[in-house]
């Protein structure tokens, strides 16, 4: 253990501060979350020797990992990738084994981070956040948990995670099913056997492509629901050889500064030609390329336009659809797997093992929720319109989250004039930089809304925002402002910014999770800034240099 380490990030100029006052907080920072975000905002903010306390809601430490432990649950981006970059000595020490890490390696990972740098003493476990109030006199926050503790605390950083607010599908009848029912993003962590028993699966999303095959190999029988077909990948997940991990270890520092400076967070070739200026032969190679890759990213950016314009996105979408045609044997199952009518990319594209191939088996079978919805669910399974009872033993929902803003607007966040987050949020969020929303001075959200988040490599993605976070926060208070807060103007500019970005290409298209198209009654707004993790960078970068351009600072009134 080396919990002296200091970060060595090439931005950090943050010196330890004396925060001490009158009217003082209990508290310097509270940290909301304890993933990925969390545990390294702790770190930093620890390293300028503030007194910082992270209340996180489950029984450990692990945030998206601890909670998603359903089988197959895996990273979609490489691991060696997918890692924290700011310590060099973490970066060497810990060893990958595949080339995408299971939920439990990363979760082990993640538990390595806590203990090695001593973060589990600040982090109160089993503890929800659930109201938050500003105290616009003092300018600081006015805490409660679901413990019935409350402190005081001068600044209050949501790293409470984009897939955090679980959806469940509320269907009529669901309490009246007799046998256990699960959602991926709640998995118990004791062993769950799926031998010899009947199991059904709504949601063929990220989770449910990871999900079913593995379930598929011990249910006597599995069904699986389907609403929107997804347009899945091969993985090509492999151990890790020992010469990998050397010659990874041996590129990291050169590697993860070019990552800082990516459109995405992952360090790859851009493309330069659209895919209407080159033959079918030529596209198609590409795009066989880019399948074998076993990469998320690796078909999107084949090409310039695939995100941007229809007909070139239709090349994708018509080559996927071929493949899967060529691994379902039933043509009547491919073409219900086939995804029509959005284009590729516009919803989260999913990182198979075996997905496509599970359909092949004699007990899976695939039911087509556009012909047949789910009526209701009964004490033995669920009634589709077609008037079928489909039998299973067990129900498991893969149906997803109320992503971004939904662990943001799940506590009671009150604000100056005693407006609520909710009530500011009511018609889609708005802030400045995706960092601070105005009227909620002092609150951070790392990647939320309208910034890059969701769209990159979120490991990267957390580290820029804690990052400027952290020096934002030390210069503040090394100059006695005791209040940072959005203005509305800059936050206006933003916001449209985003939704205008946006709007210039194709993923509005599609009914996604990015637009909140999935959960009945939330605004459709685009929350993801897609403009660049790189652009995006430069933008909060040169806001702090110009004196926090966009925001206000107030020290406290005399
Ligand atoms: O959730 P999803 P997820 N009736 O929203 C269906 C990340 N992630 O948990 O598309 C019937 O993508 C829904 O149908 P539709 C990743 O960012 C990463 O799978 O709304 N069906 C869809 O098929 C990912 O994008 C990894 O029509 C219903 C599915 O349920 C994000 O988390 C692994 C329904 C939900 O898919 C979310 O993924 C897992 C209903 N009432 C997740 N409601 C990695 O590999 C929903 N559905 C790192």
């Amino acid at each position: 253990m080396n919990a002296a380490e200091q970060p060595t990030t090439p931005q950090s100029t943050a010196r330890p501060v004396d925060v001490s006052a009158t009217d003082a907080p209990s508290l310097d920072a509270v940290v909301v979350g304890a993933g990925l975000a969390g545990l390294y905002q702790l770190h930093r903010l620890r390293g300028l020797g503030l007194r910082t306390r992270v209340f996180e809601a489950g029984a450990d430490v692990g945030g998206t990992w601890y909670w998603n432990s359903y089988p197959g649950a895996r990273c979609d981006i490489e691991s060696m990738s997918y890692s924290f970059s700011f310590s060099p000595q973490l970066d060497q020490e810990w060893v990958w084994s595949e080339k995408y890490a299971t939920q439990p390696e990363i979760l082990r990972y993640l538990h390595h981070v806590a203990d090695r740098f001593d973060l589990r003493r600040d982090i109160t476990l089993n503890t929800r956040v659930i109201r938050a109030v500003y105290d616009e006199e003092r300018h600081y926050w006015l805490l409660a948990t679901d413990t019935g503790e409350s402190v005081t605390s001068r600044f209050l950083v949501m790293a409470s995670g984009c897939s955090s607010t679980v959806k469940e599908p509320e269907f009529p009848g669901a309490d009246t099913f007799a046998g256990p029912v699960l959602h991926t993003a709640r998995w118990p962590h004791e062993k769950t056997d799926f031998t010899g028993r009947r199991v059904a699966v709504i949601g063929t999303g990220s989770s449910g492509v990871q999900a079913i095959p593995l379930i598929a190999e011990q249910a006597a029988e599995l069904t699986v629901f389907q609403r929107t077909p997804a347009y899945a990948l091969p993985a090509h997940n492999r151990p890790l050889t020992a010469a990998e991990v050397a010659e990874w270890k041996a590129g990291y520092p050169e590697f993860r500064a070019a990552q800082r400076r990516s459109k995405g967070g992952s360090v790859c070739e851009m493309p330069t030609r659209s895919a209407l200026e080159v033959s079918e032969e030529e596209r198609t190679a590409a795009y066989e390329a880019a399948w074998q890759e076993g990469l998320l990213s690796a078909i999107l950016r084949s090409y310039t336009d695939i995100l941007v314009n229809a007909e070139a996105n239709e090349t994708v979408a018509a080559f996927i659809r071929s493949k899967i045609a060529g691994i379902v044997a039933d043509p009547a199952t491919a073409e219900r797997l086939s995804p029509r009518g959005f284009p590729f990319g516009t919803k989260r594209p999913c990182l198979d093992t075996g997905y496509y191939a599970t359909y092949n088996k004699s007990h899976v079978t695939l039911v087509d929720l556009r012909e047949t919805p789910i009526e209701e669910i009964t004490p033995k399974g669920l009634r589709t319109a077609d008037g079928r009872e489909h039998l299973v033993d067990v129900i498991v929902h893969a149906t997803g989250f109320d992503s971004v803003t939904g662990s943001l607007l799940a506590p009671d966040i009150v604000g100056k004039g005693g407006v609520t987050l909710r009530e500011k949020w009511a018609d889609g969020p708005v802030n400045q930089l995706g960092l601070v929303s105005a009227g909620f001075p002092n609150l951070f959200t790392v990647t939320g809304p309208l910034s890059p988040s969701v769209l990159t490599n979120m490991v990267v993605s957390i580290e820029q925002h804690v990052e400027w976070i952290t020096d934002c926060i030390a210069q503040l208070l090394s100059s006695g402002v005791t209040e940072i807060d959005a203005t509305p103007e800059a936050e206006a500019a933003w916001t449209a910014h985003v939704a205008e970005l946006a709007a210039g290409t194709l993923y509005p298209a599609a009914d996604s999770w990015y637009l909140g198209a999935n959960v009945p009654g939330k605004p459709r707004v685009f929350l993801a800034y897609v403009g660049g993790a790189d652009r995006y960078r430069e933008a909060c970068d040169a806001s702090a240099r110009n004196g926090y351009t966009g925001f206000t600072l107030s020290r406290p009134s005399a």
